[in-house]
């Protein structure tokens, strides 16, 4: 059995809202180690009792059960729950309105950003809709070739 992770879901079980368990997704892509992920609900407390404590994420990796995101050391990776509108707006971000309940009145719609490290942007994708992200594959794929073929970012005209 491969990498298992508790994760807070919603109502709907594709709903999954925990930032602490967003950064441990993102850290796993990130390595390329690929996970299954198990819905958890904060009542749930009898699900990871085996872990030893009441939170999620808690990771199954064979005979290691990791819970605390400080483990990984993952607490300076940022997650963006909370970007507010006028910085998402700076981004050039699409910014949408609930047209539904449960939606909140604002919120942008999805981008993908790769930074270099000294800050400056090399890549920018955004969408005016909640489908149409760069697929992580293609993404992992064309960064080793701009990198191995030392390519500048484009679009600088
Ligand atoms: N120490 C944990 C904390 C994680 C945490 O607070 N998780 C929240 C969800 S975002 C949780 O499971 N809360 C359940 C509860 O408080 O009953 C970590 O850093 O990973």
């Amino acid at each position: 059995m491969g990498l298992q992770l508790y994760d807070l879901a919603g109502a709907e079980p594709e709903r999954r809202f925990s930032p602490y368990c967003w950064r441990v997704k993102m850290a796993l892509a990130h390595k390329g180690l690929p996970f299954d992920t198990i819905p958890w609900r904060f009542t749930d407390k009898d699900a990871i009792a085996f872990s030893g404590q009441g939170r999620v994420p808690v990771l199954i990796d064979g005979d290691q059960i990791v819970f605390d995101s400080a483990e990984w050391g993952l607490n300076d990776l940022p997650v963006g729950c909370e970007l507010p509108i006028s910085t998402a707006r700076e981004w050039g971000l699409f910014i949408s309105r609930a047209i539904r309940e449960g939606e909140s009145p604002e919120f942008s719609e999805p981008g993908m950003f790769l930074v270099r490290p000294n800050g400056t942007l090399f890549y920018a994708a955004r969408s005016s809709a909640p489908w149409g992200r760069p697929p992580f594959d293609q993404m992992l794929r064309g960064i080793d070739i701009a990198t191995e073929r030392k390519m500048p970012a484009r679009g600088e005209a």
